[in-house]
C-alpha cells in the first residue's frame, strides 16, 4: 500500500466550495428551526464560510444562490469576501419558488414564462460577470405529478431551446452546469431526472456545458461512483454537490451516512483524472461543492466536519496501490483486488492529516480550534434582531 508521505503533496490545494445557504436556516416541510447566531445578511453568511476556510484551509470559495443572495453591488460583495480570504464561486439559479413556475420554468408550455425563466438566468450570468464566477449551476424542479399531466417530449424540446439561449449568453471562461435529480418536488416525472438526460441536454449545447452530480439525487441502490466514472470518461462531469442521505434528498453531512460510498466515489474521481490541478490554470476539471442543510446541528461546525470528511476520504483513496490493484483486477484475483481497496479504506489517516495541517500552520484539530475560538459565542451575542436568513 502507498504511504501517507507519498500522497501528502496531492492533498495540497484541495478546494471544496461551500453553499451560502448552509449557513442560513433550512429544514423540512414540517419545520424550519431557527438558531442563535444565524446570519441575517449575505455578508454574515460569507463571514461564517470564511471561518471554515480559516480553520481547515479547504474551502476558498462560497457558492451563491439567486435570489437568496441578491445584493445591490456584487463587485463590492466580491471584495468583501476577498477581504476575508475567500472568493465568490458558483452561481445557482432558482426557478422553483416563483408562482409563475408552478408548471415549470424553462420547460413551460407558455413562451412568456419560459422567457421569464431564461431572463432570470441572464441575471445570474450578470452576477457571474461581476463576481468573476466560472459556473452557472442550473437545477430544475420542473416535472409533473400525474401520468398524462405533461407532454414529456415537448418539455424536453422546450428545455433544449431554453438552455440554448442561456448557453449562447455564457462567457468563454464560464460553464453551464446542469444538475439532475430523480424526484421532488415533482412526484411522477422530473424533466432532468438522471445523468443520462443531463448528459444528453448538455452535449447538445457544447463544450462549455457539463453535468452536476448531487450525491443525494439518485434512487436508492444506485452505484453513484459508476456514474461519476462514466461522466468523467465522457469528459462531462463538471461538479459535485456533496452531501449524504439515508433515504431521499436528506442533504446531511457528506460522509456521515455512508463514508465508504464517499471513499468509492472519490477513488473513481482520482482514477479517472478528475482530481487535482489537471487544468492549465491549475484548477481541477471537476468542481467539488457541498450542498447541505444543517437542520439540527451547528452550521459552521457542520460545514467544517463536511470538508474534513472529504479530505479524509480523499487521503484514503489516494493510498490505494493502483499498480497492485490493476494487476489483481487483470489477473481476475477477486478478493485480492477487493482487499487492496479495503486496505486503503481501513487506513486511519487522521493522525497523519493532523500533522499535515500543523506543518501548514493550520490547527491539528480544526473542530476543536473553532470551538475554542469564541467566534460562535461572538456571533450569537452580536446577531440579535433582524431576520435570520433562510431559503423560504
Ligand atoms: C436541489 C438542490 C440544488 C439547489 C438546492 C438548494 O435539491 O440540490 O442543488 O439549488 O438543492
Ligand atoms: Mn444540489
Amino acid at each position: 500500500m502507498t504511504d501517507f508521505a507519498s500522497i501528502a503533496p496531492l492533498l495540497e490545494g484541495q478546494a471544496i466550495e461551500l453553499p451560502s445557504w448552509a449557513f442560513g436556516n433550512s429544514g423540512t416541510r414540517f419545520k424550519v428551526f431557527g438558531s442563535p447566531g444565524t446570519p441575517r445578511t449575505v455578508e454574515e453568511k460569507i463571514a461564517d464560510a470564511a471561518q471554515v476556510h480559516k480553520h481547515t484551509g479547504l474551502a476558498p470559495s462560497v457558492a451563491l444562490h439567486i435570489p437568496w443572495d441578491l445584493v445591490d453591488d456584487f463587485a463590492a460583495l466580491s471584495e468583501y469576501a476577498q477581504g476575508l480570504g475567500v472568493k465568490l464561486g458558483t452561481v445557482n439559479s432558482n426557478t422553483f419558488q416563483d408562482d409563475d413556475y408552478k408548471f415549470g420554468g424553462l420547460t413551460h408550455a407558455d413562451a412568456k414564462i419560459r422567457q421569464k425563466a431564461i431572463d432570470h438566468h441572464f441575471e445570474c450570468i450578470d452576477v457571474m460577470n461581476a463576481t468573476g464566477s466560472q459556473d452557472l449551476k442550473i437545477w430544475l424542479a420542473d416535472g409533473s405529478n400525474y401520468p398524462g399531466q405533461a407532454d414529456l417530449r415537448g418539455r424536453q424540446d422546450r428545455l433544449h431551446d431554453s438552455l440554448s439561449k442561456i448557453y449562447d449568453r455564457i462567457g468563454d471562461e464560464q460553464r453551464l452546469v446542469l444538475e439532475y435529480k430523480f424526484f421532488e418536488p415533482a412526484f411522477y416525472h422530473t424533466d432532468v431526472p438522471d445523468w443520462g438526460t443531463s448528459y444528453a441536454q448538455v452535449s447538445a449545447l457544447g463544450d462549455k456545458a457539463v453535468v452536476c452530480l448531487d450525491t443525494g439525487h439518485h434512487a436508492p441502490g444506485t452505484n453513484i461512483e459508476f456514474i461519476a466514472m462514466q461522466l468523467l470518461r465522457l469528459g462531462k462531469l463538471g461538479s459535485f454537490d456533496f452531501n449524504s442521505r439515508f433515504y431521499a434528498d436528506d442533504d446531511l453531512i457528506v460522509g456521515a451516512a455512508d463514508p465508504f460510498q464517499l471513499f468509492r466515489i472519490i477513488f473513481e474521481v482520482i482514477r479517472n483524472g478528475g482530481y487535482g490541478p489537471a487544468n492549465p490554470d491549475g484548477t481541477s476539471p471537476v468542481a467539488f461543492m457541498l450542498d447541505e442543510c444543517h437542520n439540527v446541528e451547528g452550521k459552521i461546525p457542520g460545514q467544517m466536519r463536511s470538508v474534513l470528511n472529504v479530505q479524509e476520504m480523499t487521503a484514503r483513496a489516494l493510498l490505494v496501490d493502483r499498480e497492485a490493484l490493476t494487476a489483481a483486477q487483470d489477473a481476475g484475483e477477486v478478493l485480492a483486488a477487493h482487499q487492496i481497496l479495503m486496505d486503503a479504506f481501513y487506513t486511519d489517516v487522521r493522525a497523519d492529516l493532523a500533522a499535515w495541517r500543523e506543518e501548514r500552520g493550520l490547527p491539528a484539530d480544526p473542530m476543536k480550534a473553532y470551538a475554542a475560538s469564541g467566534y460562535q459565542e461572538q456571533i450569537e451575542a452580536a446577531r440579535v434582531g433582524g431576520t435570520q436568513m433562510s431559503w423560504t
